[in-house]
């Protein structure tokens, strides 16, 4: 049986969610983020040495990395929600799987940490660090974003899902992204069709379904 090892409010979110779509059987073995550092509890690094969500075993395979899980299940399923290949579509499908970890992900990221370092800093410190804080969020962090989510709401007036017409395992993809843009830097302020893409993914039974046996999500 396919385990998702899900750790609480986390990208295993989107693991839970593609597996619902595609009505393939799963179990869950959950885990808690620490409530101060928010990171991983040490049982996630028996199951894999990076120690992060989501991480899936399934018989003697065990992936991480939640590109390489959503492909793992996509192939299972017979290729279900992946365009065919050759296709212009399936060439975004690629895209959009490895756009939304390896360059949506970087500048969101940066901004975590960057709202973060002031509070956790020492208090002594807290009006320099913030200052420099500041300072980067504008000058680099703000002006990627935009980029981005400008690109983003472009892209999606060409058709209402990501890969085309139809929707598919890339919107998975990007949920996560879009999610964290919109709860940390704004991601759907005057770009509507993000907003909608957003409200159609929440819509949707199996997302429901899957925030229902994942617990409680901050970003939906
Ligand atoms: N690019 C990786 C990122 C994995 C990742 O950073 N996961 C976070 C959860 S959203 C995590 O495990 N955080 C806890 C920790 O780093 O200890 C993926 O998509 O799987």
């Amino acid at each position: 049986m396919l385990t998702v090892h899900h750790l609480n409010n986390s990208r295993s979110q989107r693991v839970l969610w593609l597996l619902e779509e595609l009505g393939e059987p799963y179990e869950i073995r959950r885990y808690q983020r620490d409530a101060k550092t928010m990171l991983a509890p040490p049982e996630l690094r028996a199951i894999h040495p990076l120690g992060k969500s989501p991480v899936i075993t399934d018989g003697d395979v065990t992936i991480a990395e939640t590109g390489a899980i959503v492909e793992y299940i996509v192939d299972k399923a017979g290729g279900r929600l992946r365009p065919a290949a050759g296709t212009p579509e399936r060439l975004r499908w690629t895209f959009w799987l490895h756009y939304a970890e390896g360059s949506l992900m970087t500048p969101l990221l940066l901004k975590l940490v960057f709202d973060l370092m002031p509070q956790r800093s020492p208090v002594l410190l807290r009006g320099l660090v913030g200052a420099i804080a500041t300072r980067a969020k504008a000058g680099f962090v703000a002006p990627q974003l935009k980029t981005h989510f400008d690109f983003l709401e472009a892209e999606l007036g060409r058709a209402q899902w990501f890969a085309g017409a139809e929707f598919s395992a890339a919107d998975v993809m990007m949920s996560f992204p879009l999610e964290a843009g919109a709860a940390r830097a704004e991601a759907l302020e005057g770009r509507p069709r993000l907003k909608a893409f957003v409200e159609r993914i929440h819509a949707r039974p199996a997302f429901r379904a899957a925030l229902e046996k994942g617990g409680p999500y901050a970003y939906a």
